[in-house]
């Protein structure tokens, strides 16, 4: 025993054991925050490995530099990085209790206005345990300055530090690639913070935020006043002239935004074995009161389900790579889609059973100026109620309407269902539609989890009629974008019935459906060729509110004169005349016209491709020079991002203080204060007692 005590005393006597020592103090307690103080989503095996090793790379590199120095200084170096890591390790888990997210170099910058935005006391945000993480930094200097630990002032070997970085690269690499496996296109598609520090560690995250928001720094640095006069120049001539019978038609109405997760227009109408996959769906397209768009697509690049709602709300494009919404929702200043009802009276929230970090939505929200933000916190999730990203669509929706019924009416609602989500999969007990037989096991599912998504929204049209919202609402309905990506020609062939499918075809497959309904609206199929961008000035002139002076890179889809010009994320573009999908251009039959355009042909497939290539790189501009912060419309207010708080105490606060607005009654109030959730009907088997 002795002998034992004795070695490891020898050994920590010597620099490589207090390194191995500090080291090992700093991997567990790195690791033991992770999974007391974040709730980082570590969901299996693979992700628990990733969570215990990512400390461990960059830990060997930056107490790896002090063994590259002798005598104390090299002890004295290790005990501050020791300490910086304790600080960073601090400060972010008090960030996180309030925010649920980390610390970014934009949040530092601003830390003004976060602490005017801080909800919670210091004492509730201080926890006494938080302050264990010092306690290592304080022990061992102790144990230095007392001697107990000696400091050993042999010199040594360079080999020993220059392993130990090569190490911390290797084990890095490691890192990255298993990361990269378990989660694609994580660091270009950037998801969530609480992603990169699951897989990469809190101090790949600091670097990496370091990284970008010098990048972004320098783009929005660059950028002034004048680079907005050209997009204001480009609207002038490009935006299209309202159709007066249609503007203002809905004015007054409460919205709906309700998102199709990964819906394709191809499912309109389709059967699988005879039976249709979403029946409610198609009334809805065909009722009278319904105007549905059948060449409407999306628009979306990696931000996927984020460029949706970028595009919807903003009438800005995503970005090439990346998430605008992640790289910019927080900081950026935005003239969006609620902020825009929000200054009219509308209350706003959205809607959505996954955690509310995901693509920033609880930072970006605050931007497009959302009063209320109902994310995972404000759902009760049980057994068998969440399944990929969250609830399942029949579980939310009926759980959204403790919340709805209460907004102060008129009101603007998006709801965001999930279910229908790669990698399609769902439960026996909520299957009840035959898949389809391609033999590609990602597809087939597609037209289960569909038709699960339909009998959802149909359970949620009974609602609206039964609770009286159907008549006095603008029901809006949309796909975000493709549910079965190209990789899967052969089985996107048999599903179409086709023998082969062609570029031409796949570009045919990204039409999402888009749908707008209200009582008394004039309905039918509009073929007019248009995409998400359209959908904000489309909407603002349904609304009746004034849009001549917006930057908006989209134009209303009922206007007469627009550009049918539909544009891609990748600069690719489709239109009522010719398409040009990677270097080929086809007709609208969808024959490849690349050799045989005329002259004339020519030119106007030329005029469209500037037109492509002007929208989207005005939208970067716009995006990346943060270029709205030199221009606001008439009738439109600066958004202040700190007036909101999605806490769940807070907005209940405002919730509940809301329901004695006599002005501006919730539907709630209207029912003499009573509420209407015993309207709300599913046949969610997880549900039955
Ligand atoms: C997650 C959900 C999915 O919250 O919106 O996003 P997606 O993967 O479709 O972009
Ligand atoms: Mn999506």
């Amino acid at each position: 025993m002795r002998s034992a005590l004795n070695k490891v005393q020898g050994f920590l006597d010597r620099r490589i054991g207090f390194f191995t020592l500090i080291f090992l103090i700093y991997w567990l307690k790195t690791y033991l925050v992770y999974v007391n103080k974040f709730s980082l989503g570590i969901s299996d095996g693979m992700q628990t490995f990733l969570a215990i090793m990512n400390p461990v790379p960059f830990g060997l590199l930056l107490f790896g530099i002090a063994l590259y120095f002798k005598g104390k200084k090299s002890y004295w170096i290790m005990l501050i990085i020791d300490l910086i890591e304790s600080l960073w390790l601090f400060a972010n888990i008090l960030y996180y209790r309030e925010f649920s997210d980390f610390l970014s170099v934009g949040i530092i910058k601003s830390s003004g206005s976060v602490s005017n935005n801080l909800t919670l006391s210091i004492s509730e945000i201080i926890h006494a345990s938080d302050f264990l993480v010092f306690a290592d930094v304080i022990i061992l200097a102790i144990l230095l300055l007392t001697k107990i630990i000696k400091v050993d002032s042999n010199p040594l070997k360079k080999r020993y530090p220059i392993s130990i970085t090569l190490i911390s690269c290797l084990t890095f690499a490691l890192n990255l690639g298993l990361a990269n496996k378990d989660r694609p296109q994580l660091l270009t598609r950037t998801f969530d913070n609480n992603y990169i520090v699951k897989y990469l560690g809190l101090n790949f995250y600091a670097g990496y935020n370091v990284y970008q928001a010098h990048k972004q720094s320098s783009t929005r640095a660059n950028a002034n006043s004048s680079d907005i006069d050209k997009v204001l120049k480009f609207l002038k001539t490009n935006r299209s002239t309202r159709n007066a019978t249609y503007f203002g038609k809905a004015a007054g109405k409460n919205v709906f935004i309700f998102h199709l997760e990964s819906f394709q227009q191809f499912l309109i109408n389709y059967k699988v074995d005879g039976k249709e996959v979403t029946p409610n769906i198609n009334k809805f397209y065909t009722d009278q009161n319904t105007l549905a768009f059948d060449n409407f697509y999306n628009q979306v690049g990696q931000g996927k389900t984020s460029d949706a709602e970028m595009m919807l709300e903003n009438s800005l494009f995503g970005l090439s790579s990346g998430s605008a919404m992640t790289s910019y929702g927080t900081s950026n200043t935005f003239q969006a889609l609620p902020a825009f009802l929000d200054q009219r009276g509308y209350s706003t929230a959205s809607f959505h059973g996954d955690v509310g970090s995901f693509w920033n939505r609880d930072n970006t929200y605050k931007s497009w100026g959302y009063q209320y933000f109902f994310s995972e916190d404000y759902y009760q999730d049980k057994t068998n109620y969440s399944i990929g990203y969250g609830l399942k669509d029949k579980i939310f929706l009926k759980q959204s309407i403790k919340y709805l019924e209460k907004l102060p009416q008129p009101f603007y609602a998006k709801l965001i269902t999930v279910t229908n989500h790669y990698p399609y999969e769902l439960d026996k007990q909520n299957q009840s539609i035959a898949k389809t037989k391609t033999g590609d096991n990602t597809v087939d599912g597609y037209v289960q989890t569909a038709h699960y998504l339909d009998q959802a929204f149909g359970e949620f049209i009974s609602y609206l009629k039964k609770a009286g919202l159907y008549d006095n609402s603008l029901i809006v309905v949309y796909g975000d974008h493709y549910g079965i990506s190209n990789n899967h020609k052969k089985a996107i062939a048999q599903l179409l019935g086709k023998k082969k499918v062609t570029s031409y075809d796949l570009a045919q497959f990204q039409k999402v459906p888009f749908m707008v309904h209200a009582t008394g609206l004039k309905g039918g199929i509009n073929h007019t060729y248009g995409g998400e961008i359209d959908v904000m000035p489309t909407l603002l002139d349904l609304l009746g509110i004034e849009n001549t002076d917006t930057i908006q890179l989209g134009n209303d889809l009922l206007s007469t004169n627009r550009n049918q010009t539909v544009a891609f994320r990748n600069g690719d573009f489709v239109s009522p005349g010719f398409s040009k999908i990677g270097s080929k251009v086809y007709n609208n039959q969808g024959v490849d016209v690349t050799k045989k355009l005329t002259k004339e042909q020519k030119a106007e497939v030329n005029q469209q491709q500037e037109h492509t290539t002007t929208v989207l790189s005005l939208s970067d501009k716009i995006v990346t020079g943060d270029l709205l912060r030199f221009y606001t419309p008439n009738n439109f207010t600066k958004v202040n991002k700190t007036a909101y708080s999605y806490k769940y105490r807070d907005s209940m606060k405002k919730l509940n203080a809301a329901q004695k607005d006599t002005q501006h009654k919730s539907l709630k109030q209207q029912n003499g204060g009573k509420s209407t959730q015993k309207l709300y009907v599913t046949d969610a088997p997880e549900l039955k007692k």
